[in-house]
């Protein structure tokens, strides 16, 4: 048994989307982070970071103790490799779908982020940061606009490089920033999202959501408490 720590956010989607595909047992303990879980002690003895999400697996394949994991990228690995699947074991199609995790780790998930941060919660408009993430959004959708040429997935067998890109991708409209010009992108998108086990895991603590931009208690406990 899983036990992941989560709340309805791109990062948590993430895994919420992998535990689903794999269908394994797990259940969600929500880090509510708009009220500030996050920060209690009790969960920062879980992720250190004080982000969500982060699991404890119960059964690890060493048969030991419970094992913690954090960062996504992290997560989903050693879901995967538990599991074996959604990552190749052949060396060279392995690096493929971590080279392109890793790619959405370090690039589009914290780009997207900032993005959504200057286009719709910043306090003040602040139009050289708006136009720098949006920017930089653009230039990496247009990275995965020429990947998808003549591929349905990003490594062409579905995998957990296509969940973690679509978990921060599917927030694009809280970036101001459009599918339109990416078409392959888009339909890429489509296929990924029309997939069961990715709508049930967008469905989990769906009813949980906060719209942020409306709580200066959930601005609070996102953005100023670690100031
Ligand atoms: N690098 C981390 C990022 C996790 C992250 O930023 N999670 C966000 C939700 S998408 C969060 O917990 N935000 C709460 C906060 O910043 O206080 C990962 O990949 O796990």
């Amino acid at each position: 048994m899983i036990d992941l720590y989560s709340w309805a956010a791109p990062n948590g989607h993430k895994v919420q989307i992998l535990v689903e595909e794999l269908e394994i047992p797990y259940q969600v303990i929500p880090i509510n982070i708009t009220a500030g879980d996050q920060h209690a002690d009790s969960y920062r003895a879980i992720n250190p970071n004080g982000k969500i999400p982060a699991i404890v697996d119960h059964a690890p394949a060493d048969a030991g103790p419970p094992f913690t994991v954090f960062e996504t990228g992290a997560i989903m690995v050693y879901l995967a490799e538990k599991e074996r699947r959604f990552l190749p074991s052949d060396m060279r199609k392995r690096s493929e779908v971590l080279q392109w995790l890793f790619w959405q780790v370090g690039g589009i998930g914290p780009m997207m982020g900032q993005a959504q941060h200057f286009f719709r919660y910043a306090p003040e408009k602040v139009p050289y940061a708006i136009t720098r993430y949006q920017t930089e959004t653009k230039r990496l959708l247009k990275i995965l606009e020429d990947r998808l040429a003549g591929r349905e997935f990003i490594c062409d067998d579905y995998s957990i490089a296509d969940m973690a890109s679509f978990a921060w991708i599917r927030i694009h409209k809280m970036t101001g920033v459009s599918l339109e010009e990416f078409p392959r992108v888009l339909e890429w998108y489509g296929r990924v999202r029309s997939r069961p086990g990715v709508g049930r895991g967008l469905n989990l603590l769906r009813d949980q959501w906060v719209d942020v931009t409306k709580s200066d208690q959930a601005k609070f406990n996102l953005f100023r408490k670690n100031c």
